[in-house]
């Protein structure tokens, strides 16, 4: 369900989502009072079925998503010749503004310390072991990947999908068939994605009287104030990540005027803003880019159509962030490498999430597995992920032209009519 301005407000997910909630703090504040949290248990059954339902179907899409998406992302580019050059600088610039994204936003949130103190426990899940480091990387490349797929293991699909998606983009007109298919095959998954994002403001509200019913949850404002602490460090990485990292790259790489080049792109950031959907924002983000903003078409048509599937500066950061957030509430305290697995597994998780709603949140699962955290600590940041899907995808969407601008330095006079050199 795609939230676009000709749809009136209450259609909008967004707004679904935030009236299920505003009608979960009303029940769940609501039994608090009336019946105690100790003897809450019998009110949360109903949505605590609901809220594992609606986990349910979001791991239901996430190897589909994954699949599809990066396939017809990297088999989608147009000049498999350029792979060299132009690709080897595409995807060093991916690579590197995802890892500084994910690195700051963990010193923000190592900073802020969010969730520090709850203590809470996550029914369900028994708590993994965490992963050796090591164990991560080899983990990548799997064995067997139609064991990998059945299994739902994430990274493996990732890297299996990469591979693929090259290997369709390097055959060429040989391989037509097989490039059709993950085009309607990744119509198709967005199509299933939309009704169980359809879903959403049910799902979110059952997660939210489960997370506000928990007996563990004794201090209320406590855990709003660390809710809020949580959106800060994620609003907070984004931002140094949005006004400095990337304008940075603008100044001395692509020499472009910053400034100049957000005014440009400001109707595609809108956008984005509003549907969390990068996909759905992509032939506004083209437009802007080259006839708003003056890149090369040839750099935007290399860099913008892969980056929205699978460069997310914003998603890498946000799901850093909101796996040391879970962590704290849990009172569980990650090592130094564990922190380390988190900026790398979030990097990769964020390669494999579709440019659509939520789609954060469902790869979000292969980070907090990576550390050994409980799939189920969605129940603690599901209630606020969709306004933070808004931002991140906006970031998204920031670093996807940013990488066009700089991409565009070096197959092309670039961002000239954006403005002067800088
Ligand atoms: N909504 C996704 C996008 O379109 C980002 C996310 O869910 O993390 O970029």
């Amino acid at each position: 369900m795609k939230d676009r301005a000709d749809i009136p407000w209450y259609k909008q997910l967004h707004w679904q989502i935030f009236l299920g909630l505003i009608a979960a703090l009303i029940y769940g504040l609501t039994v608090r009072q009336v019946v105690g949290v100790a003897e809450a248990e019998a009110y949360r059954v109903p949505f605590d079925f609901i809220g594992d339902l609606f986990i349910r179907l979001l791991k239901l899409i996430i190897i589909p998503l994954i699949l599809t998406s990066v396939v017809t992302g990297i088999q989608s580019l147009k000049e498999p010749a350029e792979l060299g050059r132009v690709g080897l600088i595409t995807m060093t610039y991916y690579m590197l503004t995802t890892l500084v994204a994910v690195s700051l936003g963990l010193l923000v949130v190592n900073l802020l310390k969010p969730g520090k103190g709850l203590n809470l426990s996550i029914s369900g899940e028994a708590e993994l072991t965490p992963t050796p480091l090591r164990d991560v990387f080899l983990g990548i490349v799997p064995e067997n990947i139609f064991g990998a797929l059945a299994s739902g293991q994430m990274l493996p699909t990732i890297f299996f999908a990469i591979v693929l998606g090259l290997a369709i983009l390097m055959a060429g007109e040989r391989v037509t068939l097989v490039r059709k298919l993950f085009v309607e095959a990744n119509h198709l998954v967005f199509m299933v994605t939309d009704w169980v994002m359809a879903t959403a403001p049910l799902g979110v509200a059952a997660l939210f009287v489960g997370t506000l019913l928990n007996p563990e949850l004794v201090d209320v404002g406590a855990f709003f104030e660390d809710m809020g602490v949580y959106m800060l460090s994620v609003l907070g990485g984004l931002g140094l990540h949005s006004v400095i990292v990337l304008p940075l790259l603008l100044i001395f790489v692509a020499r472009v005027h910053p400034l100049r080049y957000a005014i440009a792109l400001a109707p595609a950031l809108l956008t984005a803003f509003s549907t969390a959907s990068s996909s759905a924002t992509y032939p506004l983000t083209r437009d802007c880019v080259t006839a708003r903003a003056g890149v090369d078409e040839k750099a935007a048509d290399f860099v913008l159509p892969l980056g929205a599937t699978i460069n997310m500066d914003g998603t890498a950061l946000y799901e850093g962030v909101a796996a040391v957030f879970i962590a704290n509430a849990l009172g569980i305290d990650l090592s130094f490498t564990q922190q380390v697995i988190i900026v790398l597994t979030a990097t990769l998780a964020a390669i494999g999430a579709a440019g659509v709603p939520s789609a954060g949140l469902v790869t979000m699962i292969i980070v907090l597995e990576s550390v050994g955290l409980p799939g189920a600590g969605y129940a603690l940041i599901v209630a606020v992920d969709r306004v933070l899907d808004m931002a991140r995808t906006t970031v998204n969407v920031w670093g996807d032209s940013v990488g066009a601008a700089v991409v565009g330095r070096f197959v092309g006079d670039a961002g000239e009519d954006a403005s002067a050199d800088a």
